[in-house]
């Protein structure tokens, strides 16, 4: 794709998780996260429309290993829905952690979707908890306000922001992943397996640079 060229009207900037544990120093640190803050800025500035997510955890969530006996950090385990990957304690509700980095002009957000707020359930999409069927509302709160084409950056590219993408696709909308303006946890390869999976998808791939408009 090329050049693709902002419709005010129908598009809107998806920002995912550009919070404080995803951040260096934060409790999941995504290598280089921080870097998100400074791409992500200036693409605010540039949509009319513009949402963020939280991820947002009780204490005692099924995706912390400190839950499970005897497991620790990065390993998967299965659950109702299916594997799972267990992560250190992060984005506690009410806690810095969960906070958006402190960089982030959050001003112009004109929604906030707080996810993975279920104790028995994780939620790494937008738009669908791990199930992949139980919404968290956003399908409808999009086609509501008539947006057709989500562009999406954050945290993280093979987490939550693969999942939003391939969800969004799912629910008809088209996706353009803004690629410099994400960083990736990366295990064991995972972005470049989210990247194949967005691509199968129909998920467009740019640099900031290339959007006009
Ligand atoms: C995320 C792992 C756990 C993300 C959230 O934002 O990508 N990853 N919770
Ligand atoms: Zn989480």
């Amino acid at each position: 794709m090329t050049t693709p060229t902002i419709n005010h009207d129908t598009d809107t900037l998806v920002v995912i998780d550009v919070q404080n544990d995803f951040c260096p120093g934060g409790a999941l640190e995504v290598p280089n996260g921080d870097e998100v803050v400074a791409p992500i800025n200036g693409l605010m500035e540039r949509f009319r429309h513009v949402l963020l997510t939280q991820d947002w955890h009780p204490i005692d969530h099924i995706s912390f290993a400190s839950m499970h006996e005897g497991r620790n950090p990065f390993e998967v385990i299965q659950v109702d829905y299916g594997p799972q990957v267990l992560w250190p304690n992060h984005c506690v509700q009410g806690t810095s952690g969960a906070e958006f980095h402190a960089g982030l002009n959050v001003d112009s957000a004109e929604l906030v979707i707080r996810k993975g707020y279920r104790q028995t359930i994780d939620s790494y999409s937008a738009l669908f908890e791990n199930d992949r069927s139980t919404s968290t509302g956003l399908a409808g709160y999009l086609r509501d306000r008539g947006f057709e084409r989500l562009f999406m950056a954050g945290l993280a590219t093979d987490y939550c922001v693969a999942y939003s993408a391939l969800d969004g696709r799912r629910e008809g909308f088209e996706i353009i992943v803004i690629d410099d303006a994400c960083r990736g946890i990366d295990l064991e390869g995972s972005v470049e397996a989210a990247w194949q999976q967005m691509t199968d998808a129909g998920v467009e791939r740019i640099d900031s640079r290339e959007l006009a408009g």
